[in-house]
């Protein structure tokens, strides 16, 4: 792969990149391949040994810079084990991980093989799901196969007709079993699939959930970063087990789960990627020609999705909630999801735009007077449980200012996405290739040689920032 990388640096067609940003592609395309399983890659060497859904969406992403082939491999894996419901699975275990690396494992997950639905086993999967960012990666690999030969285009094309219709399946899945309401946002069973564990997005709805009996389980979690406040509390992760052990006991079957769990919540971040997946669809069913009548679909789930997530805006906080079903409330907490999610559904007004804008660059986030970048904390410092060092309620998270940078782009707000392309890349540069970095003083946190995180830098280095993306505002 590091032939692949020095080839495309080498040709770069808009122009040379610096010295030290071709040193950051050749390390990013060194842990990629470190990471590398064979058809599909690790989101992280030590702490993270399985394939999980959304890292390997942004891992494609990457990828397709490198080598398009490889990058729709990475996909495609991960769509082998999709399950008859169209639920892409948020963990595929690997069964060569090393024992005790990672908990809850395959053992623990085995359950889920026994559903109906469940794709043939092994390897294992979980049976929750993470959020689609999946068909914006499709999208990438397409663009990217556009600017090399004939053979790399007709392969893509070729790639996006096998894919497309896995990928409307697992939509249609989002649409239907997870928002039942036909509210346009999709509910979720686990602070995991959220995909920001321990956000305090979800103490609300987590501190309402009572734990019965359980047994004692290890935190391998642990052993894998410096300090231990660096990840979940065990109060957290006693929570997560508990509510695996409620999704099992339903059989995972979804339907007994939306009616006897006790966590269910409107999740605003997911809903947010499927609109702009949902977008990325409809591009991916221009090209393989796909009918009319899909067409409607996809764009109504996409009309839907914008229009829940306009009834989740709070005047007051500047910010859209997650809305707790159980409780029948939305869950009031200042994280990066609050303005992430109506910038990345796009086509905001250009009202609503300024005050995402402003929220974003206010006190409250990248505008905070310590920040060591400026780069929106995961969490808000002004919220009560802000933790500068705590994974999700604190810490500054790559693949996050990668899904702003893109949704700026989106908007017509280049300049604003450089700021944030500029200051990601200059943390990385300066600190590694970290899973997550604390806001103030810029220290890398959780794992190193994270792979989305390395994979987010490619596309940052490689993606030709000629190609200017359309506003799409809505008037
Ligand atoms: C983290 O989540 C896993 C559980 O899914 C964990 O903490 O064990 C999250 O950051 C999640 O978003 C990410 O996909 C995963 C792998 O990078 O790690």
């Amino acid at each position: 792969m590091v032939t692949q990388v020095e080839r495309r640096v080498r040709t770069h067609s808009w122009g040379k990149i610096s010295e030290e940003h071709e040193e950051l592609v050749a390390q990013a395309g060194r842990i990629l391949r470190r990471n590398d399983m064979g058809g599909w890659t690790r989101a992280a060497p030590w702490l993270y040994p399985h394939q999980w859904s959304w890292d390997s969406a942004f891992i494609a992403v990457g990828l397709a810079h490198l080598d398009t082939r490889r990058a729709a491999q990475e996909l495609r894996t991960l769509f082998a084990h999709q399950w008859k419901t169209g639920k892409v699975p948020h963990i595929v275990f690997n069964p060569k991980a090393p024992p005790h690396s990672y908990y809850p494992g395959a053992d623990h997950w085995a359950c889920a093989a026994a559903s109906p639905d469940a794709p043939l086993a092994p390897p294992y999967t979980s049976c929750l799901c993470q959020p689609p960012v999946h068909a914006i990666a499709v999208l990438r690999i397409w663009q990217a196969a556009e600017r090399e030969d004939e053979k790399a285009r007709a392969e893509a094309t070729e790639f996006l007709r096998e894919i497309y219709p896995r990928l409307l399946a697992w939509h249609r899945y989002l649409a239907t079993f997870r928002d039942p309401e036909r509210s346009g946002l999709v509910t979720i069973y686990h602070p995991w699939a959220s995909g920001t564990d321990n956000s305090p997005r979800w103490d609300g709805a987590l501190a309402a959930v009572e734990i019965g009996e359980m047994s004692t389980y290890p935190r391998y979690d642990l052993q894998h970063v410096a300090e231990p406040s660096e990840r979940p509390a065990s109060t957290e992760y006693d929570r997560y087990l508990w509510l695996v052990k409620l999704i099992k006991r339903a059989g995972c079957d979804e339907r007994a789960i939306y009616r006897s769990h006790p966590f269910l919540v409107k999740d605003v971040l997911f809903s947010a990627i499927l609109v702009a997946a949902n977008d990325a669809l409809l591009e991916i069913a221009e090209v393989v020609e796909a009918s009319d009548e899909e067409r409607e679909l996809v764009e109504g789930w996409a009309g839907r999705g914008r229009k829940g997530l306009e009834k989740c805006w709070d005047e007051k906080l500047n910010l859209c909630l997650d809305y707790d079903l159980r409780a029948d409330k939305p869950l009031r907490a200042r994280t990066v999801a609050g303005f992430a999610a109506p910038l990345i559904a796009g086509r905001q007004s250009l009202e609503r735009l300024a005050a995402l804008l402003s929220e974003l660059d206010s006190p409250a986030f990248a505008g905070h007077p310590n920040l060591r970048w400026p780069l929106p904390p995961s969490t808000s410092p002004k919220e009560r449980g802000f933790d500068p060092r705590s994974y999700w309620r604190g810490p500054t998270w790559p693949v996050i200012n990668w899904l702003l940078w893109y949704s700026l782009l989106q908007a017509g707000e280049a300049e604003r996405a450089e700021l944030i392309r500029r200051a990601a890349l200059d943390q990385i540069s300066s600190n590694g290739f970290a899973e997550y970095f604390e806001p103030f003083t810029g220290e890398p946190l959780g794992s190193n040689s994270q792979s989305w995180t390395a994979a987010v830098v490619l596309d940052w280095l490689l993606s030709d920032p000629l190609r200017k993306p359309q506003s799409k505002r809505s008037e």
